[in-house]
């Protein structure tokens, strides 16, 4: 397998601690999201979409986005199950990982940001507003929810780590990277520590990667 990551992308750190917990170490290529490595041909050959991660199989399929990814590497390595068991518990555990995914991390993205700096004209500290507000509305109804539910334990479900965990990690990191007071948000500091004490989430750090700078 390759993955192709870069060690600032969230979307990749979530492969990358997914990899680490199914033991699967894959070839790496490195695409450098601050000088548009995304946007070159070869790459958008690959993934059309421009994006980081994308994972290419043993039998040369293109996978993209982090979380088909993610099923993918559950299912072809079944444990550690990344998803618990009952459908109601899954779903649980999908709509916490979707909040991350799908209605936090696309509104601050590098693109996203490009475009409202560099064709909206936005002044860097509107743009920085911008980013801080998705994100503290965002941890603010997970904070709610997993203080609330009697589901959450040591992690976002129950005593295992799961998809919701690996999406929560990296988009803490993310959080205090872009200094956003992260202190009103007492579980997922709690969650995040504990998932940090376990070598899978801790060595997919954006500063282990070969690629950091
Ligand atoms: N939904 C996608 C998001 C992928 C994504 O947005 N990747 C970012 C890095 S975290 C990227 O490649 N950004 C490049 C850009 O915005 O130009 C996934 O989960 O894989």
């Amino acid at each position: 397998m390759k993955l192709y990551d870069y060690f600032r992308s969230s979307a990749a750190y979530r492969v990358r601690i997914a990899l680490n917990l199914k033991g699967i170490a894959p070839e790496r290529a490195f695409v450098h999201l601050r000088r548009n490595a995304q946007r070159a041909e070869d790459y958008l050959l690959l993934n059309p979409q421009g994006l980081v991660p994308a994972l290419v199989t043993d039998d040369a399929t293109v996978l993209t986005q982090s979380l088909a990814i993610i099923e993918y590497l559950d299912e072809i390595q079944p444990q550690p199950p990344l998803l618990p068991s009952g459908p109601a518990a899954r779903a649980r555990v999908r709509g916490l990982a979707l909040a991350i995914a799908c209605d936090i991390h696309p509104l601050n993205n590098l693109r996203v940001l490009q475009y409202l700096k560099g064709t909206l004209g936005v002044e860097d500290e509107q743009k920085d507003a911008w980013y801080k507000y998705w994100i503290d509305v965002g941890l603010e109804a997970l904070e709610t929810r997993l203080a609330r539910d009697k589901a959450t334990g040591r992690f976002c479900h129950g005593d295992e780590p799961t998809l919701a965990d690996i999406c929560l990690v990296p988009q803490l990191a993310n959080a205090r990277r872009m200094n956003v007071d992260v202190a009103p948000f007492p579980t997922l500091i709690r969650i995040d520590a504990a998932c940090n004490t376990l070598p899978a989430f801790a060595d997919a750090a954006p500063a282990k990667q070969p690629d950091a700078e």
